[in-house]
């Protein structure tokens, strides 16, 4: 992958990894388990060598996935249940346009339409699930690493990022730490720092603990899982191309209401649906080093 995929956004980039450092002090307190992303001390990521420059490294660990009753909004498939998980990577961004782009030109693909809202580094939208596990396998050929979409429980692990609240920065919504839309219902919004009524381009918010940006909102994102209402096991695995049914997308987008931007949000999409609120993000495998 590009190293530089956003020419002109490094001193923003710059101020969000500083941002970063402070959030990540700030949820010390709260934050439960280990935290896997250590943004003192890179060396504490063994395989950072065969990671691609754009993928965190999330060290193994179990969590508590699903939300507690109590939880406003809450959904009856937000089970909760204990999951433990391999280390493997995770893109700190949405796929972006210039990204995707560069995989529709190389494959004769019909580029998605970006609605007039940007390309560039807009997330990518009105993709299939078919559309982003393409463009993984192409990029694991281009760049001989494994990429693949997360699955359900790796993008609920990596979105908490150590939190057990609603939200990774905490139990009420806010428009300073995400794009999503109006407070009851339908279209975008406009507030605080979200200056967005649609896409916004890739991490135009502070990022959650681990470094990763817009889990919540802007677009939501497909995952590699078949959606399964009662969790029983599809969280943890991919879905294979010709499965029936669901695949669960996550963390709500730029026209949601607060609730569904949660870290424990589910909904399920066809996987040859497309959609101007979907987008993606890659996840990697950690091969074991020799
Ligand atoms: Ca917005
Ligand atoms: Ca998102």
């Amino acid at each position: 992958m590009n190293n530089h995929i956003f020419p002109g956004h490094h001193r923003k980039w710059a101020a969000n990894n500083l941002a970063a450092v402070i959030i990540v002090a700030a949820f010390a307190g709260i934050a439960e388990g280990k935290n896997p992303y250590n943004s003192d001390d890179q060396k504490a990521n063994p395989s950072d060598s065969l990671l691609a420059s754009s993928m965190a490294f999330i060290e193994a660990g179990c969590f508590k996935m699903g939300s507690p009753n109590t939880t406003l909004g809450r959904g009856r498939d937000e089970i909760q249940h204990a999951v433990c998980l391999k280390s493997y990577a995770i893109g700190r961004h949405e796929v972006t346009f210039e990204e995707y782009d560069l995989f529709a030109e190389a494959t004769g693909r019909e580029k998605p339409d970006d609605l007039g809202w940007g390309r560039g580094d807009r997330p990518v939208i009105n993709i299939s699930w078919h559309d982003a596990m393409a463009y993984a396998e192409w990029l694991s050929k281009e760049e001989e690493k494994h990429f693949r979409l997360p699955t359900e429980a790796e993008w609920e692990y990596a979105a908490r990022a150590g939190t057990v609240t609603a939200y990774s920065w905490g139990e009420s919504a806010s428009h300073d730490y995400a794009n999503y839309g109006q407070d009851i219902c339908c279209g975008g919004q406009i507030e605080g720092r979200d200056r967005w009524e649609y896409t916004s381009p890739v991490g135009s918010f502070t990022p959650n603990a681990w470094g990763l940006y817009d889990m919540a909102g802007n677009v939501e994102e497909w995952t590699c899982s078949k959606y399964d209402e009662h969790y029983g096991g599809a969280e943890m695995v991919c879905a294979i191309w010709d499965d029936k049914g669901s695949r669960t997308i996550r963390g709500g987008s730029w026209g949601d209401i607060p609730q569904w931007v949660r870290s424990a949000k589910r909904d399920g999409y066809l996987p040859d649906r497309s959609g101007y609120n979907v987008g993606f993000r890659l996840a990697q495998d950690i091969l074991p080093s020799v």
